[in-house]
Order: structure tokens, then sequence, then C-alpha cells
């Protein structure tokens, strides 16, 4: 009886021991990990300040830039929220998720996969995400396995929100301010700043910092603006004037696939006063001018909201412990080609802001290096000594970190369906379009979804002197080699992918 006690004594003691000394292994593991500050921006442009575009009031990110490592040829996996974000969050490629649509939850097509918040996580880090980090909506869902605690999105009830007087159509409290029961597709409000979405995530964020500063974190914060309605308060929408704001040429690219562009977006259709240009095909001067506006003024707002993050993090004493990652889901037309919204292979919609900021690393750097968003994941692995699972498609662009010149990439690839949903399959269309850059030419090429040897298209376009596609080079016979080169490093990168 004595001898059974004193064994269990002994037990319980090695027990007291082992957890001990695990969480003090743990303790040794973590300490000295960065912490990481991961800020998601719906369709947001790489037309900010930084990137050249003065005229775009972003000094908050201009700063974050002048700190870190500006990415001026990241791309996006597909130029639409759910795909692209599922394929940074994960690791894989829209055709290794199987996924191309915006309702389905990755859950359901790669159920075991590990996504990077899943993966620091697993690593000792606290995963959070406060706003849009996956696509939410339709029958997607947020994923509870990536998170320490459940992420706070928008549609979360909103608290203390200041009274607006109601009918009072200039103070409408509302970041989806509506006429005659139709949204508006772009609004200067004079509500409190405090009652927006963006500024209510930002305000929670800080909150989450100060409990978080003494942990490895990760810290995942995604801004709603600027995605359409372009609504945001009056001193950012003061900071353009009308006559500034420059409408871009509305030509077609000469020779421009049939399937290369959805001609009208659908995405822009649903709000008020739009529809009735469908006819024409464009909107008029003003309107059009309207909108640059109000999608400049939503930038400058959140570009101020990420202001008040990195200085949490400076009063905080850890901005020099933590690794700030800035991105955009996507790119944009804002009205070149006459063309508004997402959704295509273009450059416009397929290249994105990248810009990391790392302890370490030398900033004020620019890269003309090709990157894909579906780096970061591996990037951050390598930054955080996390190790990389064995799952990953992209590749760490920690070596661009420490040398902007170096290449980790010969081609960015990007993809996008059109055509009609396939009947035994509705998430699927029957086309799909494959698109590589090199940094000069973009190449796309369309086929059978089902049939991938049934090529129906190609394009070729030559970006050395910017970003608008001009013409369609696949056309002419004298940029046969190029084609057939650009052709090979689709194919090789395609082969690779499986
Ligand atoms: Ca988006």
């Amino acid at each position: 009886m004595k001898t059974q006690l004193a064994s269990t004594t002994l037990h319980i003691f090695l027990i007291c021991m082992c957890s001990v000394t695990g969480t003090k292994a743990q303790q040794t593991d973590t300490a000295g990990r960065k912490n990481i500050l991961f800020i998601a921006v719906d369709d947001l442009r790489p037309e900010l300040g930084c990137y050249g575009a003065g005229y775009v009031k972003t000094p908050n990110i201009d700063k974050l830039a002048s700190k870190g490592v500006l990415f001026e040829n990241a791309y996006c996996q597909q130029a639409i929220c759910a795909p692209s974000r599922n394929s940074v969050m994960t690791g894989l490629r829209p055709d290794a998720l199987n996924i191309y649509d915006l309702s389905t939850f990755f859950r359901t097509t790669v159920p075991d996969v590990v996504t990077l918040p899943q993966h620091l996580k697993n690593n000792g880090y606290i995963s959070e995400a406060v706003g849009k980090i996956y696509h939410e909506g339709h029958n997607n869902r947020d994923d509870i396995l990536s998170w320490s605690r459940p992420s706070w999105d928008y549609k979360t009830p909103l608290k203390n929100l200041k009274k607006v007087k109601r009918g009072d159509t200039t103070d409408l409290q509302s970041d989806f301010p509506k006429i005659n029961g139709e949204l508006l597709p772009f609004y200067k409000s004079n509500a409190p700043e405090t009652n927006m979405t963006d500024a209510v995530i930002a305000d929670i964020a800080v909150e989450r910092l100060h409990q978080l500063k003494d942990r490895p974190f990760f810290m995942a914060v995604g801004f709603k603006n600027p995605h359409l309605p372009f609504v945001a308060p009056a001193k950012y929408w003061n900071m353009y004037k009308p006559e500034d704001i420059r409408i871009p040429e509305r030509n077609d690219p000469d020779g421009v696939s049939r399937y290369a562009f959805a001609r009208w977006s659908g995405e822009l259709n649903k709000y008020h006063g739009i529809s009735q240009y469908k006819t024409e095909g464009y909107l008029p001067d003003d309107l059009s001018r309207n909108l640059i506006h109000g999608y400049y003024a939503a930038v400058s707002q959140v570009d101020d909201l990420i202001g008040q993050l990195i200085t949490t993090l400076e009063e905080l004493g850890v901005r020099d412990n933590t690794i700030i990652v800035l991105w955009g889901d996507h790119g944009w037309k804002l009205g070149e080609y006459g063309m508004w919204a997402k959704h295509s292979n273009c450059e416009l919609d397929t290249r994105a802001p990248l810009i990391i900021s790392a302890p370490g690393f030398s900033g004020g750097k620019k890269s003309e290096s090709l990157a894909e968003l579906l780096d970061i994941y591996p990037t951050l692995c390598e930054l955080s000594g996390t190790g990389l699972p064995d799952h990953l498609q992209g590749k760490s662009l920690v070596p661009v970190l420490k040398d902007p010149t170096f290449k980790v990439r010969e081609t960015a690839m990007s993809q996008y369906p059109r055509g009609k949903y396939l009947k035994d399959d509705p998430t699927k269309r029957e086309i799909m379009g494959y698109s590589i850059t090199d940094g000069r030419y973009r190449f796309t090429r369309w086929q059978s979804y089902k049939n991938p040897d049934r090529v129906l298209d190609r394009e070729l376009y030559d970006h050395h002197k910017g970003r608008i596609d001009l013409s369609n080079l696949a056309r002419l016979k004298e940029y046969d080699t190029i084609v057939r080169r650009m052709e090979k490093l689709l194919n090789d990168q395609l082969a690779h992918n499986r």
C-alpha cells in the first residue's frame, strides 16, 4: 500500500516535471520569435504613393515601404477575392485547391490543409484575425482551425455606434448607403468615422495588439475598403480635387481575345445609376470621375487606419520585433479600357501590392523581381523560423529581402475561368485562361477546362512601356518565337504544379 502510494506520488511528480519541462521548452522555442502583423486590403491596386502614384495620398503605407521591401511585380493567383485569399492562406494554387469561385469553402476540397495562421499557431504563435481575411459570405465560412480564438468580422454587430439622425442623407451611418433601395457606388460620408466598418476593425485590432504584445503573435487585419461601394469620410474625400482626376483611355487592346474581359462589370452594375449605361458600354466622364475619386478617398482612409496599427506597435515597443506584410488580394480596372473591377487575367487585374518589412533587413528598397502572393506563406515561415510545410507551392522571398535584385522565380502565374458554368459542377466553368508574365511579356492561353488540349485563343502583351495592354502580339507572325518561349514556360509551370 505504502509502495503504491509512493509510486503514485512519484508518477504525479514526474507528470509535473514533464509538463514544466514542456512549458519551458515551448517558451524557449518561441523566445526571440518575431511577431507578424498581416494586413490585407480588399481590392487595393498598386496605385499608391510609394508605387510612384504621388497623387494618391498614402503617407503611412509609404512610410512602411521606406522600412521594407516593395515588390513592383507581385501577382495574385486569380483576380477575385476568395480564390486569391484561399491561395495566400493555404499556400496552394487555385488548381490545387480545385476552387475558382466565391462560395466553395476550402475545407470541403482540402480538409486537412494546414493554413498559414494554423501553421504558426502549431508553432507557438497566437493567431488572431479581425476583418476580412478569408472571403466569407455565400456558403464560405471562417476557418476555426486557423485561429486561436474566433476571428472578428464585420458581420459581428457593431457596438458603440454614435447616434446619427435618421433620414438625414448627408449623415448615413451605414457603409452601404442606399437611394430608392439601391446601393450607391460611391459616397462622401459626414457620419462619424468611428461608425465605419474599417475604423471599427482598426479599433478592435489595436485592442488585440495591446493584449498580445507579450506573445509571439500573428495578427491578421483585413480592411474592407477600397472595395465597392467607395464610401469614405469627407476628410479623405477632400484630399482630392475632381479636376485633378484623370480618366483613363477607353480603348480596347488591338486584337484582344473575346475571352479576355467581361466587358460590363456585373459587380458595379448592381449599384445605383450604373445599369442605364449598359447599352453604350461606357460610363460618362462625371460618373467615372466620381468613382475614381471615391476609390482614392477609400484608399486614403485605409492608409490612415494602417498608420494607427503601426503607431500602436511603436507605442507598445514591439515594432522592431514585428514583421509587417501588407498585401492587396488583386488589382482593379479603375476605368482603364472603359472597364471597372477585376475578374480577368490582364496585368492591371493580376498585379497586386506587396510590401514586406522585416526586422534585420534594410528598408526603403524596391524590387523588380517577380513574386506571387502564394510566396507570402513560405516567406513568413522562413522569417519566423517555424519551418516550411511540405505542401507549399510558393517560394520564400527572403533572398529578395536580402538582395532586391535576386530572382526566386522566372515567371508568375495567374488564372481565370470564363464561359458557361458546367452542368455537372456549377462551381466550375467551361473555359480556363492561364496567364504568365516573365516580367516583360504577358502570355495568356484560353483552353477548354475539361479538355485542356483544346486551345481556344492565345494572347501576348508587351509591358516594357507600361501596364496597359495595347496590342495582342500573339496575332503577329514576328512574335511566334516569343509566343513559343512563353508557352513553354507556361507548360513547364503547369507540369510543375501537378
Ligand atoms: Ca478583393
